[in-house]
This record gives structure tokens, sequence and C-alpha cells, in this order.
């Protein structure tokens, strides 16, 4: 393929029939040979045109494990997946079109044979191939903390001996040196941020006391026992009448004696930090200053949270969020702070759980200044994306696993189940890179 000609990447055409969980297999032309003409090819722009139709609904599989559905197949119940799919070895990245855009970085899982791909009926895509000659899996995770869970888990439960993943994200920048476009290497680990509702309950119920003339001060629902001892003292500063005050003044009503309900309470919790992969994160980084400089390489401490709003200090006046000295709390706490997104801290979280068989990292183009509300152009994200991409790919490869690190879920788990066991040596596995 010549350079700027058109690469045709498959855009699954999904006909929403049902509900009903399936998947179909489509192939994605191979890149060719690895290298940077291939890199030069995505740079030069990918067109998105259609050649695999994808059709949800069609054939209803029969689960009969409730505990970990896999359909008769073996395939995970929202990823679609079965073991032989998935490499060891995987690239996680928030959108479809990341995901097909950076395949075109995958050389053809084994000669003659295109790329794997396979879309879930909810919408996960995987692609399969190779890069530098070692198989790679890219995965359209999506967005949030519980989209990376299946990711991590159905996974996980389909790929036999240690993994790597690599998330792949966009996220923003929470203060210098962290600016625009730079790549943001959560070596420092990632701590999480979680909006309370029951601190929203808990103001009600301290209201209604408050206007019932109810001089209890242990209110009936009040219960500190789930108070967030890690977390930072965001807006539930109480004002010397004992009353809940938000950081804009706001008084909600809750008088000296129904106060003590909201005494340590917080609207958001922030989860102690979990750690990276430290040789994943050494490798990412020199790969990423290798591509795109050391200058734009910042190293530190990412935040997932569970929202892109309000658990981002994102303000407005539709609802009562009180966040509005969110960042600024979680830079005094954690002045390594360089990033805010939605989905690290559950990949790591889940590798640390893993009992070794994960190594994780996560890296971030900044896609947006929190400090200065500045916004990346868009049209500058593509290359960016493969930047990241390739030094994300290029970290995986060279990463060593074990490989004898058996999973306990793939070596014990039958394509029928519920059925008893077979050991590994029992099945047969055809993987798409044989
Ligand atoms: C929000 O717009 C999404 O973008 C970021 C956040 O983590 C969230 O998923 O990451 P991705 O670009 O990987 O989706």
């Amino acid at each position: 393929m010549l350079l700027g000609q058109k690469r045709a990447i498959a855009a699954p055409v999904v006909k929403p029939e049902g509900k009903q969980h399936s998947t179909h297999a489509t192939s994605l032309a191979p890149c060719g040979p690895r290298g940077s003409s291939c890199l030069a090819r995505a740079r030069v722009g990918i067109s998105l045109e259609t050649h695999a139709d994808i059709s949800i609904g069609r054939h209803k599989p029969i689960y009969k494990n409730a505990n970990f559905p896999t359909d008769a197949e073996g395939r995970t119940y929202h990823l679609g997946t079965k073991e032989g799919e998935v490499a060891p070895r995987i690239l996680s990245v928030g959108s479809v079109s990341r995901a097909q855009l950076l395949s075109t970085l995958l050389d053809a899982p084994a000669p003659g044979k295109p790329l794997f791909q396979r879309t879930s009926s909810r919408g996960f895509l995987t692609i399969t191939g190779l890069y530098e000659g070692q198989p790679v899996s890219i995965v359209s995770t999506h967005m949030g903390m519980p989209n990376m869970d299946f990711v991590v888990r159905e996974n996980r439960a389909v790929v036999r001996g240690q993994m790597a993943i690599v998330r792949l994200g966009t996220c923003g920048a929470v203060q210098r040196p962290a600016k625009l476009g730079d790549l943001l290497i959560a070596s420092h680990g990632s701590i999480s941020i979680r909006r309370d509702p029951d601190y929203w309950s808990l103001l009600e119920s301290a209201s209604h006391h408050h206007t019932a003339g109810n001089g209890d001060s242990n209110c009936a629902s009040c219960n500190n026992n789930s108070s967030n001892m890690n977390g930072l003292a965001v807006h539930a500063s109480i004002n010397t009448n004992g009353a809940t005050a938000g950081t804009n003044g706001q008084t909600h009503g809750a008088g000296s004696n129904s106060s003590n309900c909201m005494i340590g309470r917080k609207p958001y919790t922030v989860a102690m930090r979990v750690p990276a992969d430290a040789q994943l994160a050494a490798l990412l980084a020199a790969e990423a200053e290798r591509v795109v400089g050391a200058e734009r390489v910042v190293h530190g401490l990412n935040a997932s949270a569970d929202s892109f709003y309000s658990s981002q200090g994102r303000t407005g006046s539709d609802f009562d969020d009180r966040n509005e000295g969110l960042l600024g709390e979680l830079v005094a706490a954690h002045p390594d702070l360089v990033s805010l997104e939605m989905e690290t801290f559950q990949l790591l979280d889940l590798a640390r759980c893993s009992r070794g068989s994960i190594k994780a990292i996560g890296m971030c183009v900044a896609l947006a200044e929190r400090y200065s509300n500045a916004f990346l152009e868009y049209s500058k994200l593509e290359e960016l994306e493969i930047s990241g991409g390739t030094a994300a790919l290029r970290a995986l490869v060279r990463l060593p696993l074990d490989a004898n690190l058996a999973s306990a879920s793939v070596a014990t788990r039958t394509t029928d189940e519920g059925a008893g066991t077979a050991s590994m040596e029992e099945r047969r596995v055809q993987y798409v890179w044989e």
C-alpha cells in the first residue's frame, strides 16, 4: 500500500435487532511489514470504509453458569471472545475508532491470515494481530471503571499465562508541567474519586430533622461507618452554627443538633493509590520518550473518576454537585497528580488483585488542561493516538511474561459450564496467530 492510499478498516454496521448476546467475527486487512511506512500510513489518515456487516441478535446462546457466563463455544458474556482469540499482551483503548486506527500498526496474525476482529453485542471490539512478531490484541474498552472491569476479567478468563495490559486513553491534565498533547504516564499509580450518594441522603435527612424541629442529634439515617478515612475533606465544611455548607457558602438547613450526621462526611471519596507495574512503566516511559521526546512525556499519579462531570470537578448549575473545590483539594493532597480520566484505577486495582497474573499501566494523551480550561484541537488527536499506541505496543512486546503462570479460570473452565472441568492439556485451542 502506498503512502496516502486509502486503507479499508472494518467498520461494523450494527443492526440492533435484539439484546441477545452474540458475536460475529470479521477480518481486517493487515498492515503489512512493520516499520515506519506502516506508521506513516496510519498517520496520513484512515478511511473508515464499511466492508463488514455485523448483525446483532441473530442467534441466542445458552448460558448455564450465572456466576461466570460463557456460551457453548466458551465465549465470554460481554466481550464475546474465547480462548485463542486474545493475546496475552493487550492494548486497551477507549473508543472503537482508536482501536481501528491502532490496528493499522499490526501485522497479520499468521501468514495469509487477516487481522482477527470481533465485535460483541455489547460493542466491545477485539482486534488481534502481530506487533514485531508477537501476538497483541487491541480492545476497545469504552468508558468508565465498570467497562474496564469487564475487559480485564473477561480477557483474563480466556488467556493462559501471565498477561500485560496497557491502557491508552485520553485525559485531563490536572496541573503543570502536564500540558495539551503530552503523554501522561501513571507511573505513580492511580487513585479513584467516587461520588458518595449517602452524602446527599444525609443532607436531606438532616434538613428534614431540622425542618421538623427534631432535636435528636443522632438522626435516624445517620451512619458514618462508611465515611472515607483516606479521602479529602471536600466541601463538607461545618460552619460555626453547625450547619453543613458547600464551598459556595450555601447552607443546607441542617441545624446544630442534626449536623452530627454530616461530621466526617464528604461528597466525594478518594481511594488510596494502587501501583502500576514498575517494569512496564519504565518500558513505556522509554518508548514514549523515544516516540515523542522526553519533553512531552510526564510521569505522575492518575485519578480515575466515576463520572466525567461531577467527580472530575466539572461544575454547572443544573445539579447540586458540591465539587467546586474538588480539583484544588486533590492537587493539594496529591502533589504528583497529573491526569484525570475514568478507567486506569480499575485496571491497576484488578492487576494488583490478580495473584501476579496481570501487569498493567495506563498512559493518556492530555486532551484538556483543567487548570487553564484549554481543549486540544481535535484534528491533532489522531497523530497523538498513533504515537501513544506505538509506544504502548513497543512496551508490551518488550515486557517479559511468564507463560507458565496459569490462570485458574482458564485452566478449569469448560465450553459448557457446569459440565465438569477439562485440563488445559485436554482442550485443543486454535490460536488465531498460529
Ligand atoms: C471521557 O470522555 C472518556 O475519555 C477518556 C476518559 O477516561 C473517558 O473514558 O478516556 P478514553 O479516551 O480512553 O475514552
